[in-house]
């Protein structure tokens, strides 16, 4: 009996925190809107704010397949064009995110991080963007990460696991003392199929399913730990 105890404590014990980058750590989506706009404007297909809330979460070739879509341009293009295409897309992309920098981390982040530093807590980052370690980089962040999981060596983009259970694997953990922070619904879908408690950083509306629905300026240790049943 005290030993199923002692077994049932260790399973909600928090020894890592998975976060993803864009609408978590910072809005990186801003960008990614303003240079998906650019190309959509070239190529003569409708791209408004409200189509660029598909594609939060979603890979490069991905979103580019959806705003071709929505121009019912799809089959227009071959598939080294699309290359050439998002590759277009990128190099604007990267060109708009140097200027960001650590007064772009959103509220509540800095904090949360150095609680989680403070108490021992494994960080890591589950982005899809291949440009995750830039972004990282000039918010001064770059040593807050324990792991930071290589976008491009994850063979399925969420809402498959893969990139939520890379983080857990670099530190050798188990699901259950892994949590995961997203913003877009696909990611609360992947934190999920790798079996690990989910925390949605928005609306109760776009984060359904989530185990804790909050804001990143409301992230704090203690409130996360009651709130899904954990312990340090
Ligand atoms: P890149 P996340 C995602 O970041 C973005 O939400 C999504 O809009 C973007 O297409 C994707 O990264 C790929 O980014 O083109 O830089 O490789 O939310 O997973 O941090
Ligand atoms: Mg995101």
């Amino acid at each position: 009996m005290e030993t199923a105890k002692a077994i049932e404590i260790e399973k909600k014990k928090l020894k890592a925190v998975i976060f993803d980058l864009d609408g978590v750590i910072t809005d990186s989506a801003t960008y990614h809107y303003l240079a998906w706009k650019s190309l959509a404007a070239e190529l003569g297909i409708p791209f408004d704010e409200q189509y660029n809330e598909k594609l939060k979460g979603v890979s490069r070739m991905e979103s580019l397949e959806l705003i071709l879509q929505n121009g019912n341009a799809a089959s227009k293009y071959t598939i080294q064009q699309k290359e050439a295409l998002a590759d277009k897309k990128n190099n604007l992309y990267k060109e708009l995110i140097r200027q960001i920098s650590p007064a772009d981390i959103l509220p509540g982040i800095a904090a949360f991080l150095q609680e989680l530093k403070a108490n021992q807590i494994k960080i890591a980052l589950a982005s899809v963007s291949k440009n995750a370690p830039f972004i990282l980089h000039q918010l001064a962040l770059d040593t807050m990460f324990d792991y930071v999981a290589d976008a491009a060596a994850v063979p399925n983009a969420k809402p498959f696991p893969d990139i939520f259970l890379a983080g857990m694997q670099a530190f050798g953990l188990q699901p259950h003392n892994c949590i995961g922070v997203e913003d877009a619904r696909t990611g609360i879908e992947a934190i999920h199929r790798a079996g690990m408690q989910a925390v949605g950083v928005g609306t109760p509306e776009e984060m359904e399913g989530a185990e804790l629905v909050t804001t990143t300026g409301e992230l704090r240790l203690a409130m996360v730990l009651e709130r899904l049943g954990m312990e340090l």
